[in-house]
């Protein structure tokens, strides 16, 4: 038995998944994760160093982390991205001034070995407030189109009213579960499953 087939086993017995939640600082990451899990949204406060949350979503368990996005503290990334499975992306559809900044940590962030292999879950965040971008503009500002790397897909969403955070889990889960545990008998080669969606 070849070391792949061996890992790929294991890993179907645990059914465990590891997702990276990352974004600029204000953009919503720790509110959606609290709102996913049924928390009191108010009492966020910004995240100096890192949240780990254990979710049981279907069948599967997933262990999300949760990591400070102030500029101070975008070095420590990438302490966080070994055995990553997925990474969302979140944004803060209404902070225009800082969307050009916003891609180039997302773009900088995929050159990175360690996240190759990844899912790429945008989430433009803050739907709810009046003249944000929409998912349309995002992925033009973020330059999603030229993402040929990882499988990605962007869900408009609003951890203040619940709007797509389910829906787009769903998406990033089935895609990680996909490569992981499905591969073997996928009829889908790697390089045909590389690509995009936009659901909004
Ligand atoms: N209106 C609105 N406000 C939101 C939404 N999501 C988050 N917020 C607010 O945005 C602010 C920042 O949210 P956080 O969840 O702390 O952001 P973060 O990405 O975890 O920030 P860091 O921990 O500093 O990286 C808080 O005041 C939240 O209440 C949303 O969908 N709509
Ligand atoms: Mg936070």
């Amino acid at each position: 038995m070849g070391l792949l087939t061996i890992i790929r086993k294991n890993r179907m017995k645990e059914k465990e998944m590891r997702i990276l939640f990352l974004g600029l600082d204000n953009a919503g990451k720790t509110t959606i994760l609290k709102k996913l899990n049924g928390e009191d949204i108010l009492s966020v406060s910004p995240t100096l160093g890192f949240n780990i949350k254990t979710f049981v979503h279907g069948k599967y368990t997933l262990n999300i982390w949760d990591v400070g996005g102030q500029r101070t503290l975008r070095p420590y990334w990438r302490n966080y991205f070994e055995q990553t499975d997925a990474l969302v992306w979140v944004v803060d559809s209404g902070d225009r001034m800082r969307m050009k900044d916003c891609q180039e940590e997302l773009h900088s962030l995929l050159l990175e070995d360690r996240l190759a292999g990844a899912s790429l879950l945008i989430f433009a965040n803050k739907q709810d407030i009046q003249g944000s971008m929409s998912d349309r503009e995002i992925r033009e500002a973020l330059n999603l189109d030229a993402i040929k790397s990882h499988n990605w897909a962007i869900w408009s969403c609003s951890a203040v009213t619940g709007q797509n955070l389910v829906e787009g889990l769903n998406w990033v889960v089935d895609d990680v579960a996909g490569r992981l545990y499905y591969s073997s008998t996928s009829s889908m080669s790697p390089v045909q499953r590389r690509g995009s969606v936009m659901v909004s």
